[in-house]
């Protein structure tokens, strides 16, 4: 199999901007949800993204409305960059009847197929077949719409993503598979899980290409995807896009992570997917201290403004709970 193409891509300096938008929002957001957690004020199971961010940011800025995301625990950025207002997604995470299940669900296993988001289950793996299912409609439907699947290192061993990752091989399904690899599934460090280095490799054996890359720099997320994003508009078929990368806190709020030492967290806290975008904005002359001011104030107050109407929002009636359930 000849190895892909570098993807040639330019942004614009708004683009380039909206991009750091998008970074920080959603970083102040799981921020934000992580204090509201230890204040008591958010009870359902929080899992944040803080340190990943790049990947949600560089695979779904080439995305359009009318194609599908699959996210996982972590990917609540990917929600706000479909489309979902961050006040409805903030009433999701206080289970209140604005957020997108109306109170039925208090975290991520909501959807809205309006805006090309598929609910997610707790099973780990169980979104690839689906994802690859919802990628054979749109090839049957012989519409260019893609899916970008989000998993983690963990579920890459579960029998559910051999199997999506077959079917999308032979398929040739518009489907971006996308690995967030972050050194952990909750305790397990990925050597005592998998016997290779790299998820990317997993592709090869289902025909088509994996590529492992530097999931903290927003623009090599941003070209990968966009190149695979580009083939299987074409009906070139999947992509494997392995973002290494780590999450700076415990599985989920309520882990403290005694299992990983304090030079771990402190390498990876260098490698931090802000600053150095920051920098090379600054370094390009795409971004100055006013510029940056001004999306600090934006973001303030778009994160002060959703916790706000959330806390205020309606508690679910206990009569709804079975309303639009299938039976
Ligand atoms: C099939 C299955 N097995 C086990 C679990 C329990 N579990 C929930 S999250 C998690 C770790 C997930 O690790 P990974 O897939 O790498 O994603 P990450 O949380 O690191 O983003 C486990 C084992 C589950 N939800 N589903």
């Amino acid at each position: 199999m000849p190895p892909i193409k570098r993807t040639k891509f330019k942004l614009t300096p708004e683009q380039l901007l909206e991009m750091f938008y998008w970074l920080k929002l959603i970083r102040a957001f799981d921020e934000r949800l992580s204090i509201l957690v230890r204040q008591g004020k958010v009870r359902s199971g929080v899992y944040t993204g803080i340190g990943q961010e790049a990947i949600v940011v560089g695979t779904c800025f080439g995305l359009r409305r009318d194609d599908f995301v699959c996210p996982l625990h972590r990917d609540l950025g990917s929600f706000l960059m479909k489309g979902v207002e961050p006040r409805v997604m903030m009433s999701q995470m206080f289970a209140k009847t604005t957020g997108l299940s109306k109170g039925r669900d208090s975290a991520l296993h909501s959807g809205d197929n309006q805006l090309g988001i598929f609910g997610n289950t707790s099973m780990l793996g169980a979104n690839l077949p689906v994802a690859a299912g919802i990628a054979l409609t749109f090839k049957m439907e012989k519409v260019d719409h893609v899916v970008v699947a989000y998993f983690g290192e963990g579920a890459s061993n579960v029998g559910d993503f051999h199997e999506a990752l077959n079917f999308a091989g032979v398929q040739q399904l518009p489907i971006i598979f996308v690995c967030e690899n972050n050194q952990y599934a909750y305790s397990v460090p990925i050597e005592k899980s998998m016997a290779i280095d790299d998820v990317a490799d997993r592709a090869h054996s289902y025909g088509f290409d994996g590529v492992a890359i530097n999931g903290n720099d927003v623009l090599a997320v941003y070209q990968a995807s966009l190149g695979a994003i580009g083939r299987a508009r074409k009906g070139d078929g999947p992509t494997l896009i392995e973002c290494k990368t780590y999450r700076w806190h415990g599985h989920s709020e309520h882990d403290k992570a005694f299992y990983r030492t304090d030079e771990e967290l402190a390498m990876w806290k260098s490698r931090d997917p802000i600053p150095t975008f920051t920098t090379y904005l600054q370094s390009r002359h795409v971004l100055d201290a006013q510029k940056e001011k001004d999306v600090d104030a934006r973001i303030a107050s778009t994160i002060d403004e959703a916790v706000e109407f959330a806390m205020n929002a309606p508690e679910p009636d206990a009569q709804e709970a079975v309303t639009d359930l299938y039976a």
